[in-house]
């Protein structure tokens, strides 16, 4: 079914820190997405490693990792049609000076290396980076929102 996309979604060490949580759970609630994973967690090297294997031989890797290893991290599993690319357009642009204001790295961000979230960027790679940061599996519940928001 096509509501039942889902997407991976980290709010970065820097969000955290910046008291971004409750804006950025606002931002995917209020679209109509559905939170099916959440959980603040210290990342270990091992996992930061891993999530960010594609990019191992990228100059910034290393920055990359002790960045994500700075402090705690959310992270969460979202749901609904189009998440993924919905998501990508809630968070904006990777640099956040080519983000455009009204998403989160263009409301809140200046360097590439502190753009404070994450986001899958393909259905694929969002069910490898769940299964990656919820092993156990996510919770499965019903909501009486959904005829609200899907036709
Ligand atoms: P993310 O995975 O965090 O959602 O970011 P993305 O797909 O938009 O960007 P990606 O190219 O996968 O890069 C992952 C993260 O690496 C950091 N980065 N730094 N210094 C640099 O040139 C540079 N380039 C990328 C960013 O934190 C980016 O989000």
């Amino acid at each position: 079914m096509a509501n039942t996309e889902q997407t991976y979604i980290m709010i970065k060490p820097d969000g955290v820190q910046r008291g971004l949580v409750g804006e950025i759970i606002k931002r995917f609630e209020q679209k109509g997405f559905t939170l099916r994973a959440l959980e603040l967690k210290m990342v270990d090297r091992a996992l930061a490693e891993k999530h960010y294997e594609d990019l191992s031989s990228k100059p910034f890797f290393a920055g990359l990792v002790d960045y994500i290893l700075s402090g705690p991290v959310v992270a969460m599993v979202w749901e609904g049609k189009g998440v993924v690319l919905t998501g990508r357009k809630i968070i904006g642009a990777t640099n956040p000076a080519q983000s455009e204001p009204g998403t989160i790295r263009g409301d809140y961000a200046i360097d590439i290396g502190r753009n404070i979230i994450h986001g899958s960027d393909a259905v694929e790679s969002a069910q490898k980076e769940i299964a990656l940061w919820f092993p156990s599996g996510v919770a499965h519940y019903a909501t009486a929102l959904a005829p609200w928001i899907y036709e």
